[in-house]
């Protein structure tokens, strides 16, 4: 997979900045990817307000909205690069393995597609409009503003066994987590602050049960956590039940939803739900990171952004490359080939 960019990119991008910037009214940065790249595409549409004014609407109806989307970027870049392929359909594409079982906001990118199409016909890419949407929850549940790269397209590939492969498990070993975020370009301060996406949303039983009964096999719970939280979740999530309840990664009362850094003040705490959350405040390689975001919202808000930018350039598809499909869950061409067979 193709992690970071290639300098020589990067150098036609500044060049061309230099020499054509001001007359395109973009920035080229880097990946072939350039800030406001749709500026010029949609007429008198300035697509990422259109985008942002629809996302407002759906935050204010279900606040659900900006985890579902912080995490759909996650799954998508982390698989494939930055392609759109989590949101393919059809036989074991990447949402029907295990991890994706509690992906949420497909709908909502539906939604967000339809209209977007209404407004521009062909011209944004599924993979732009995500990084765009979950740019525009962040800042509206309370983080900071950041100016997204974009002229991503759609790729035509999506495999099971590659989300399994590349999404890591809960119960992922800090050590192991800053290698595979630094496999595709992420260093292991980014990895702290974008697991900060955890400030926001839920995570079911099934991701933390585990820690709550037979942590690492002991038959006894993780002796980390907090003895409230431990109390919390045990009762969410009762030893003998089947029932996938959810409980918040954030246990900061009213800010389960809101973007801002009492994620760190809580796994500070021992208060994190997940293992990975748990282990981030106390692996000697992460601790010290944790706490300074832990005591500084500002400090994290500020750092957020960037990280996803970085996150947003993994493995991306541009040019020629891939498709701006019409729908997020198929490719134009539906029968050309089947999934399994192209590469
Ligand atoms: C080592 C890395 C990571 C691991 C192991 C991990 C694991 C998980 C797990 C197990 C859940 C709960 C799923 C469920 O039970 O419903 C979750 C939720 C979530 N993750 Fe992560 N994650 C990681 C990194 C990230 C990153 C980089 C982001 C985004 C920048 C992110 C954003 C989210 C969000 C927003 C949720 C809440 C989703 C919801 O409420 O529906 N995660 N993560
Ligand atoms: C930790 O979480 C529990 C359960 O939500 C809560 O009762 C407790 O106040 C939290 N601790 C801190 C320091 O916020
Ligand atoms: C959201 C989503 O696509 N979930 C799928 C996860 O995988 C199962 C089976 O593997 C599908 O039935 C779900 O539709």
């Amino acid at each position: 997979m193709r992690a970071t960019c290639p300098p020589s990119k990067l150098a036609l991008g500044l060049i061309l900045m230099t020499l054509f910037g001001q007359s395109f009214g973009y920035w080229p940065t880097s990946c072939g990817l350039t800030v406001g790249f749709y500026n010029v595409k949609c007429g008198e549409q300035d697509i990422e307000e259109f985008i942002y004014n629809l996302v407002k609407k759906q935050y204010e109806e279900d606040p659900d909205t900006v985890s579902d989307l912080v995490r759909l970027t996650f799954h998508d870049c982390f698989v494939r690069g930055c392609d759109a392929s989590v949101f393919l359909d059809g036989q074991d594409t990447e949402k029907t393995a295990v991890p994706n079982l509690t992906l949420g906001g497909l709908d909502t990118i539906d939604e967000l597609k339809e209209a977007v199409e209404k407004a521009c016909p062909g011209v944004v890419s599924c993979a732009d409009l995500l990084m765009i949407a979950a740019r525009s929850a962040v800042h509206i549940a309370g983080g900071d503003w950041f100016d997204v790269e974009t002229g991503r397209r759609d790729g035509l590939v999506s495999l099971q066994s590659e989300a399994l492969a590349n999404i890591p498990p809960p119960t992922i070993p800090v050590p192991k987590a800053i290698e595979i975020f630094a496999e595709r370009g992420l260093n292991k301060n980014d990895m702290v602050y974008l697991l900060g996406g955890h400030t926001v949303g839920t995570a079911h039983c099934q991701s933390f049960k585990e820690s709550l009964y037979n942590f690492d096999g002991t038959n006894r719970p993780d002796p980390t956590i907090s003895s409230a939280l431990l109390r919390l979740l045990q009762q969410t999530c009762p030893q003998n039940s089947q029932v996938d309840n959810e409980a918040f990664l954030d246990q900061t009362p009213k800010s389960e939803f809101t973007f801002d850094n009492g994620y760190f003040k809580q796994i500070v705490a021992h208060n994190g739900t997940l293992e990975i959350d748990q282990q981030l405040a106390i692996h000697p390689e992460t601790r010290g990171i944790v706490r300074g975001l832990a005591m500084s919202r500002f400090q994290f808000l500020k750092k957020f952004g960037p990280s996803m930018i970085k996150m947003g350039r993994i493995g991306v598809l541009t040019g020629y490359e891939g498709e701006i499909r019409k729908s997020c869950h198929a490719r134009n061409n539906q029968a050309t080939m089947p999934y399994s067979v192209m590469s």
